[in-house]
């Protein structure tokens, strides 16, 4: 045996050997990896103390040996933990971290660009929830399907009627995306997440400008990000009743559909009554995408500002049009009762764009606070658009209120990083572990990184990075939430062409709603606590679906730190 043999066996062995001594996954980190120069912890289970070590999986060396911080507790999860901190191991590797009484972590990198390829897949998880077009396999892969929903057919519904378009009429309201794990297209929801991504372009062009999707539109000369976002700006423009600049809430079947491809059902699509909230949204994405769009198509982009202009009128005239769910309709509903947010976001994004007073002037921007980002709650929205263009606003507006408002925000999420016991902003709110907790977490990121654009603190943008950490791994459930990615994602999301394409890997690049105690699906539990309540099963829709709007916090998020961290 030569030397060479010889000394690749002795390390496979000690590979093994570590393997087999520690389970893996009982100390809880980042399942993907971290930056060379980025924090770098692991959540190491009970209060055992001691030392813990960092092993390189290539050579079985020990590479970083330090102290377990004292153990905390988290009440969300019922656990006592320990922090390990080894942000000062830099050098780029596989590794492991292991405890002797708490067992190791799974295997992990770390490298520059280390979100690369998650970035790329988080976005293309819209491009697989397109309805209206095949998926070919030079784009899809394996999850290549035909053609589902083509929308050239749909009907008014009775409470969509007007004069002009009596219950009935058919009208042609293509594209757009699957709005989770259901075959339906809504404008209230369509409104956060199309803007989450197109504020990913807005603040971070010189990143998107680069990143190549592998969808079909990546050789037409545009930024991958925004020929997907136009797949869904396209059809919410159908949504939008030419006569009088009214929104339709929805276009949807009258029930969900079973658990079949999207080609499979052929059940009648309809438009569903005109509502306040979803024209707001529509008045708010229309104006950001004139600034978005008008560089790479000013005729579309010309088509924006004019619909964003008449549905902000159409709202004004129609203030409390809330949507009510019709008998017939089960799909979906979206309600919201309140509506001063969605008109704080609409005015403050015409009044970006058309630099007129009079949106501006219609709120008033000075009694409002922040808060975090929902569908139904759209207000720090608004701020953070006003922060992005503070330097260029006209002297209608605020500057120091506006970089005071996101600094307070960011201020409170902060506050619970250096109370919890998993350093993540998670519980600051009595309802942070809600349903869809990880697009809350992924809105709280958010937020952290608009304080961190306004002051340049790295603290904020650090506690960012610490929330994607959670995401993928430093939890207390042991998943990354998302399809694809890290030693042990979910692979039974509640998303109706994972669960009926016959591949065993799910759709990649979503997140799924992540844990809450609501158990509105019924089904069987493991834990009765806010942070552990999860089950990845078909069955939990409670906790386990997709959906666009959790999923566009996540692409910021991603696409600030690849912005942040590149060398
Ligand atoms: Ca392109
Ligand atoms: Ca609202
Ligand atoms: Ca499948």
């Amino acid at each position: 045996m030569n030397m060479k043999k010889f000394i690749l066996i002795v390390i496979t062995f000690s590979y093994l050997f570590i393997q087999t001594l520690y389970a893996q996954g009982e100390i809880k980190l980042n399942q993907i990896g971290f930056y060379p120069d980025s924090p770098k912890i692991a959540v190491v289970p009970g209060d055992m103390g001691g030392e813990f070590q960092v092993i390189d999986v290539e050579t079985g060396e020990t590479v970083y040996v330090s102290a377990l911080h004292a153990p905390k507790s988290w009440e969300f999860s019922g656990e006592q933990v320990s922090l390990a901190d080894f942000s000062d191991l830099t050098m780029p590797g596989r590794y492991r971290v292991i405890h002797e009484t708490a067992g190791s972590s799974y295997e992990f990198e770390i490298s520059d660009e280390i979100f690369r390829e998650l970035s790329k897949a988080s976005i293309k998880a819209y491009y697989f929830n397109r309805a209206s077009t095949e998926l070919k396999e030079e784009h899809a892969g394996i999850w290549a399907r035909p053609m589902g929903h083509p929308d050239n057919v749909v009907y008014i519904h009775e409470s969509a009627a007007s004069t002009e378009r009596p219950e009935g009429t058919v009208i042609s309201s293509p594209k757009g995306w699957y709005d989770a794990g259901d075959y339906n297209k809504y404008a209230v929801n369509s409104g956060i997440s199309t803007y989450t991504l197109m504020a990913a372009y807005e603040h971070f062009p010189e990143y998107y400008k680069q990143l190549s999707l592998n969808i079909p539109e990546s050789e037409n000369g545009k930024p991958d990000i925004l020929d997907e976002i136009r797949w869904n700006l396209d059809w919410l423009l159908t949504a939008q009743d030419p006569h009088d600049g009214g929104v339709y809430h929805k276009v949807t079947t009258k029930n969900f559909a079973g658990v079949v491809m999207p080609h499979e059902t052929t059940a009648d699509r309809y438009a569903v009554m005109k509502s306040t909230s979803g024209t707001l949204n529509f008045a708010a994405v229309m104006a950001v995408a004139y600034r978005i769009y008008d560089s790479y198509d000013p005729i579309f982009a010309a088509k924006a500002i004019a619909a964003a202009k008449r549905a902000w009128d159409w709202a004004v005239q129609n203030p409390e049009q809330y949507y009510i769910q019709p008998p017939d309709i089960q799909t979906g509903a979206y309600g919201d009762r309140n509506l001063s947010d969605e008109f704080d976001w609409a005015a403050a994004e015409l009044y970006i764009t058309t630099r007129e007073a009079k949106y501006w002037n219609a709120r008033n921007f000075h009694e409002i606070n922040v808060g975090i980002p929902s569908w139904s709650y759209v207000r720090p929205l608004a701020w953070v658009s006003l922060a992005h263009h503070r330097d260029k606003l006209t002297a209608a507006s605020d500057i120091d209120l506006i970089e005071q408002r996101i600094i307070e925000q960011g201020d409170e999420l902060l506050e619970e990083v250096q109370r919890s016991a998993y350093g993540i902003t998670m519980g600051r709110y009595e309802r942070d572990f809600v349903w869809g907790s990880n697009g809350v977490i992924g809105n709280h990121s958010l937020m952290l990184l608009q304080a961190y654009r306004v002051t340049g603190d790295e603290t904020y943008l650090n506690a960012a990075r610490a929330n994607l950490d959670y995401i993928l791994g430093r939890n207390a459930t042991g998943y990354s939430f998302v399809t694809g990615f890290g030693s042990k994602p979910p692979m039974f999301p509640h998303h109706r062409q994972s669960a009926a394409d016959g591949n065993v890997d799910p759709v990649p690049g979503f997140v799924v709603g992540g844990p809450q105690p609501g158990q509105q699906d019924g089904c069987e539990y493991p834990s009765d606590l806010p942070a552990t309540t999860f089950l990845d099963h078909w069955c939990s829709y409670s906790t386990n679906e997709v959906a666009i709007n959790w999923n566009a916090p996540l692409v910021y998020l991603i696409g600030a730190l690849e912005f942040y961290s590149s060398p």
